[in-house]
């Protein structure tokens, strides 16, 4: 049966071919899509086809892509591959994307996940011109059943001046039901108080509204999300899951974060989700996440009753957490709610409810400031993503990495980060296969102790050391001792020699 319940919009129904039609050069195009989850899967491969003919006759033809984060490789890679991508934003981990902007040939705004949609309406991003949203159905009076991401796609729709759906059958119809659209934001000065104070609670509608006259094609495809499969935890994983765990159980036993403790955030990648893996052997029940995206860790918590609802924007599951989904989703849809992200991140929600946030890190230096995004300071890596959105607002922000990367030629704790995007300001904890360090309540010099300690490679201490040594005795200022001649050149030490160890 078809999931267009309405009869005008099934009289919209054409091709990939002919929706991609209605995307013109120039076009700054909304999409949906999210960690790989609910993004469009045939219109963004009919419009690279288009775009890569136009470049065959020499003519150019590009777009803004705007999503909700990363995507896949049917809309990211497609694009980026027919060059024809002038400008992305918010986020991206699309290895043909990564080139390109490293390459200076597509350009990137790199931007925290809650800022998104209100920068769009307040005209800062310039205007939208098409939204291509997936979506699950649509119902009998024209309401939108929203697909496995949320995203800004409710920004899209209101905003955009064309909009092209494609109605995806592959998603369960059971995702209806499970979201929550919220519609009461404003901006300055008629702004209201988010009404979220429990992880749980539902502000909003379950489908999305759009007039129809703006909807210019309707696609139907059946086609799946992208469900990469994350690495088995590593030794550095579980070790760095079991100070996470440690740290948690101290905090919980010396009163500072009640029992059951507070609502958890959990970044992406796969320290994150072996961190979630960990948590779900520690024999707690009854806890809650306000978090960005579920992937595999979160569904073993729901499972084993750890957690008892988790609030996000998308899922990012691999093949086996999907089959898992989808076989439970009776059991899932009533724990789990999506919501758009700029209340999935939202700064308010997140101070009030206290989260307590976890995310990975590229490196951080030795006062506590954290690089998540650049790699020697110039090549960008994915994005800040939500971390920032979580990071400041926590109620305890924590960043996890290994302490060494590409073989142990790389510390990942470093004299100075080659570039910042959560200051020491807003970390208060780091955590590496080697231990914790718990910066709460330490000025600088200090700190530079407990992370060389608590946190880096027995291989880098005494070269980290011995930097902080020399800064203390003679660097400008004694408040933050940085050596400015020196600070990066275990950076470029690394660039020369493809190892940042001195040599012997
Ligand atoms: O590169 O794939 O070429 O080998 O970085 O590193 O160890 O696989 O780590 O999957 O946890 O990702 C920061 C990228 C970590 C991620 C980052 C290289 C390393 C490898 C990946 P290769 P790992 P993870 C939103 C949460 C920002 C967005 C965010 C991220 C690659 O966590 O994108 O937090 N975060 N969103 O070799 C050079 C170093 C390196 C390094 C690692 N020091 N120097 N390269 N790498 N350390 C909030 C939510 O709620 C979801």
């Amino acid at each position: 049966m078809s999931r267009i319940a309405n009869a005008a919009l099934r009289r919209k129904v054409m091709s990939a071919e002919a929706a991609a039609e209605h995307i013109r050069p120039g076009d700054n195009v909304g999409m949906s899509g999210f960690t790989g989850a609910g993004y469009p899967k045939a219109v963004p491969q009919a419009l690279a086809e288009r775009m890569t003919r136009a470049r065959e006759r020499g003519d150019s033809f590009r777009i803004g892509v705007w999503t909700g984060a990363s995507t896949a490789p049917e809309l990211d890679g497609a694009l980026a591959e027919a060059d024809g991508i002038e400008l992305r934003l918010p986020y991206q981990s699309d290895p043909v994307s990564r080139r390109k902007i490293n390459d200076g040939t597509m350009e990137y705004i790199d931007v925290h996940l809650s800022h998104v949609a209100q920068m769009t309406w307040e005209g800062f991003l310039g205007r939208l011109d098409v939204a291509l949203v997936e979506i699950a159905g649509i119902t009998e009076n024209g309401d939108l059943i929203p697909s496995a991401s949320v995203g800004n796609n409710k920004t899209w729709l209101d905003l955009a001046d064309r909009v092209i759906l494609e109605v995806n059958e592959w998603q369960p119809e059971k995702l209806f039901g499970m979201h929550d659209i919220y519609y009461g934001t404003a901006l300055p000065p008629n702004r209201k108080p988010v009404p979220i104070v429990a992880p749980d609670d539902r502000i909003g509608t379950t489908t999305f509204s759009c007039p129809p006259e703006k909807i210019v094609a309707v696609v139907e495809t059946n086609a799946p999300d992208r469900n990469s499969p994350f690495k088995a935890p590593d030794e550095a994983a579980r070790a760095i899951a079991r100070h996470y765990i440690d740290f948690l159980d101290h905090e919980e036993r010396s009163g500072r974060i009640p029992h059951g403790l507070l609502p958890l955030q959990s970044g992406v990648g796969n320290i994150a989700n072996a961190v979630l893996a960990g948590l779900s052997e520690s024999g707690r029940t009854g806890l809650t996440a306000y978090t960005e995206v579920l992937q595999d860790g979160m569904l073993d918590l729901l499972e084993s009753g750890t957690l008892r609802m988790a609030s996000a924007t998308a899922f990012s599951l691999s093949p086996e957490g999907l089959e898992r989904f989808r076989n439970g989703i009776d059991f899932f849809s009533k724990r789990i709610i999506i919501r758009p992200q700029e209340i999935s991140n939202h700064p308010e929600v997140i101070r009030r409810l206290g989260c307590i946030a976890t995310n990975g890190m590229i490196e951080a230096d030795i006062y506590g400031n954290i690089n998540s995004t650049h790699v020697m300071g110039s090549a960008i890596q994915n994005g800040i993503g939500g971390s920032g959105d979580f990071a400041r607002n926590a109620f305890i922000s924590v960043f996890v990495t290994p302490s060494t990367a590409k073989n142990g030629d790389l510390s990942c704790i470093v004299p100075m980060v080659t570039h910042v995007d959560h200051t020491e300001h807003d970390v208060h904890v780091i955590i590496t296969e080697q231990g914790l360090a718990d910066l709460r309540g330490l000025a600088p010099r200090r700190r530079s102790r407990a992370i060389i300690d608590g946190c880096a490679h027995p291989d880098y201490r005494a070269m980290l050391h011995d930097y902080a040594d020399r800064a203390e005795a003679g660097a400008w200022g004694r408040h933050t001792p940085h050596l400015l001649g020196e600070a990066f050149s275990w950076h470029e030490r690394f660039m020369e020699t493809g190892s940042m160890r001195l040599p012997s």
